[in-house]
C-alpha cells in the first residue's frame, strides 16, 4: 500500500560532512528537510479520504467473498490502521512544518469525518437510503447537526456522487441545499449564500420550473448520482438527501 511506502521514506535526510571531535560533528552534520517528500506527504494526507473511501467501497464489495465474515472483519482492520497512520503522519507533517523557516511551506489542516460519513476535503458528506420531501430531508441533516449539502466542487461531486451510485444505483437522486423557493429564478444555498458555481444540468435545460409535477413548479435541487448535474423538482416530491458538515480537526 503506497500509505505505507511513503510512512517508511525518510521524511528528514541527514547530511553527514567530514569531521573530527564531537563539536565539530554538531557543527557539521547539517539537516536538510526534503520538500518534495513532504509535499508528496501533504498531497496523500489530502488524498486520505479518497483511500478510506476506496476501503468503504471494499467492505461492502467483499461481503460477496466465499467467508464474507472474516473479509469485513480483515478489511475493517485494515482501514483502522490506515485511519491510525493518517494521523500519524499528520502528527509528524505538522511538527515538521513547526519546525521549518521556509515561508511558503505549505500549511494543512488535519482533520477526520465520523464514522459512516464521507470525506472529501475539510467537509464530511453523509447519504441517506429514506425518501422524504425536502423540508423533512433539512430536518433530519439538522438531527444530525449538519445541513443539506452545498456542492461547490468537482471533487465534492465526483465523490458524492460515485457513493450515490454505490448505495443507491444508477439515476438515483439525492437532495441538495438549494432552492429558489423565495424568489422564482433566484437560487440560494441552505445558508443564504447565492449560487455563483452552478452544475445545473444544460443539456435538459434545467431549470426549467416545470410545473407537471405540481401548479407551484420546481423550486428545489437535486443531484443527480449518474450525471454529476442538477435539476430542479418540486419540493414535495421524496428522495434520500445529502447531509453535510465540517470535518473535525484531529487532536
Ligand atoms: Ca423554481
Ligand atoms: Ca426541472
Amino acid at each position: 500500500m503506497f500509505v505505507q511506502s511513503v510512512l517508511s521514506s525518510p521524511l528528514v535526510l541527514v547530511h553527514k560532512v567530514g569531521y573530527k571531535t564531537s563539536r565539530e560533528h554538531r557543527e557539521s552534520t547539517q539537516t536538510f528537510v526534503d520538500f518534495g517528500k513532504l509535499t508528496g506527504m501533504m498531497n496523500l494526507i489530502r488524498n486520505q479520504g479518497a483511500v478510506l473511501s476506496v476501503l468503504l467501497s471494499l467492505l461492502v464489495s467483499q461481503i460477496s467473498c466465499q467467508d464474507p465474515d472474516r473479509d469485513v472483519a480483515y478489511l475493517k482492520v485494515r482501514l483502522a490502521l490506515l485511519k491510525d497512520h493518517y494521523k500519524l503522519m499528520c502528527k509528524h507533517y505538522s511538527g515538521l512544518a513547526q519546525n521549518c523557516s521556509a515561508p511558503d511551506f505549505p500549511a494543512i489542516r488535519c482533520t477526520e469525518c465520523p464514522d459512516g460519513w464521507l470525506q472529501v476535503e475539510d467537509q464530511c458528506f453523509h447519504l441517506s437510503t429514506d425518501r422524504q420531501d425536502q423540508a423533512a430531508s433539512a430536518e433530519e441533516c439538522k438531527k444530525m447537526d449538519a445541513r443539506l449539502a452545498i456542492l461547490t466542487t468537482p471533487e465534492q461531486h465526483d465523490a458524492v456522487e460515485k457513493e450515490g451510485r454505490r448505495i443507491g444505483g444508477f439515476y438515483t437522486n439525492y437532495w441538495i441545499g438549494l432552492s429558489d423557493i423565495e424568489n422564482e429564478g433566484e437560487w440560494k444555498w441552505v445558508d443564504d449564500s447565492k449560487l455563483t458555481v452552478p452544475f445545473w444540468n444544460v443539456e435538459k435545460a434545467e431549470p426549467d420550473n416545470n410545473v407537471s409535477g405540481g401548479p407551484n413548479g420546481e423550486d428545489c435541487a437535486v443531484v443527480d448520482s449518474y450525471s454529476r448535474t442538477w435539476y430542479d423538482v418540486p419540493c414535495d416530491f421524496a428522495y434520500p438527501r445529502i447531509c453535510q458538515k465540517a470535518a473535525n480537526p484531529l487532536p
